[in-house]
């Protein structure tokens, strides 16, 4: 018998790491972890099993369709927006064929099962690019369907990886005499800048946040790589779990979109200092702007319109601003480094 559980690809990433601990507490054991770098022992002992491996590695997507029985995929990995102009093309395969592959295996579980295959998305605020600051400002908080114009590769792939999505629950084989529907029911969140008090992010370009406050409360200087004025939405990460859970588990006649914004806070990098300085006074921040990424986080929106996940499946962040320094990041952090 092929073993049911829930695969989670990215699992030693922040969100992959996260979501592993909130979905364990919630007693679902049987999670089966994958990613290129090994997952930590305190989150494998958590999973059923932990694969150290590629998803694009055929072979291994061929085993995991024989050996497990997979209703529902959390597909997180991904190179972020810094990495990914590294090496773009190497962006490209992992965040679209990737996710083209895991879209199939979800097709193809869908088919063994004779059920339909839930696939939740990470989506980012990246898929968005406003050409100036000035056309920025006048915008204000956008919803999801305008400023379609991602000035990096991770923008392009994850925009496209949306599409794909919505293709395979709507659209796929659509010519084939055998075709089936709703065997993909593909889910989507564009989340802002996510900050963890355990975990810090690597490759991103929102990363300054989590930075500067995890070099202070260790009391390491840091060169904050935009300007203290650059404001862009921002999340921290017990809201992005609890938003990926809830749209997982909202009854899909509720949903009118594949893709939602969501959002709950956006302080200027230069806010966020203050707010850290609060806690950390002796916190040595200083601002050199590096203009390539500052040009970046300057076409990300400055906030975002997350009505439409408020309205259909109850979307409301726990932490504002205030209570994300003031009950979590700052309590958890110090203790994590004391
Ligand atoms: C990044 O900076 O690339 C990510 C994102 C905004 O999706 N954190």
């Amino acid at each position: 018998m092929r073993k049911e559980s829930i695969l989670i690809t990215g699992a030693a990433g922040e969100m992959g790491q996260a979501l592993i601990y909130h979905l364990s507490e919630r007693n679902s054991p049987n999670i089966l972890a994958l990613d290129v770098n090994p997952v930590p022992d305190k989150i494998k002992k958590r999973c059923r099993q932990a694969i150290a491996g590629d998803i694009l590695d055929e072979k291994l997507m061929d085993r995991l369709i024989s050996e497990y029985a997979i209703p529902l995929i959390y597909h997180l990995a991904a190179l972020l927006s810094t990495r990914g102009e590294f090496t773009p093309e190497a962006a490209h395969r992992v965040n679209v064929d990737g996710t083209l592959r895991l879209l199939q295996l979800a097709a193809e579980q869908s088919s063994w099962m004779g059920r339909t295959v839930k696939f939740l998305f990470p989506s980012s605020i990246a898929v968005y690019g406003l050409p100036n600051l000035e056309t920025k400002e006048k915008a204000g908080a956008i919803s999801e369907d305008q400023w379609h114009m991602p000035f990096t590769m991770y923008g392009c792939n994850k925009l496209y990886g949306e599409h794909l999505g919505r293709y395979y629950a709507h659209h796929y084989r659509q010519l084939a005499a055998d075709s089936q529907r709703n065997q993909v029911d593909f889910r989507s969140i564009r989340f802002p800048g996510l900050i963890s008090a355990f975990t810090l992010p690597t490759g991103g370009t929102s990363d300054y946040g989590p930075e500067m406050l995890h070099h202070a409360a260790q009391n390491i200087p840091y060169a904050c790589f935009v300007r203290e004025d650059t404001r862009m939405p921002f999340m921290a990460m017990p809201d992005a779990i609890k938003a990926l859970t809830m749209l997982g588990d909202a009854p899909q006649d509720r949903l009118s979109s594949h893709v939602y914004n969501i959002t709950s806070f956006n302080p200027s990098a230069g806010e966020m200092m203050a707010l850290i300085r609060q806690a950390f006074p002796d916190a040595q921040v200083t601002f050199q702007p590096d203009p390539k990424r500052q040009k970046i986080v300057d076409s990300w929106p400055l906030d975002l319109d997350d009505s439409r996940a408020r309205h259909d499946w109850e979307w409301e962040p726990d932490y504002d601003q205030a209570r994300a320094f003031d009950e979590y990041l700052i309590p958890t952090i110090s203790k994590r480094y004391q």
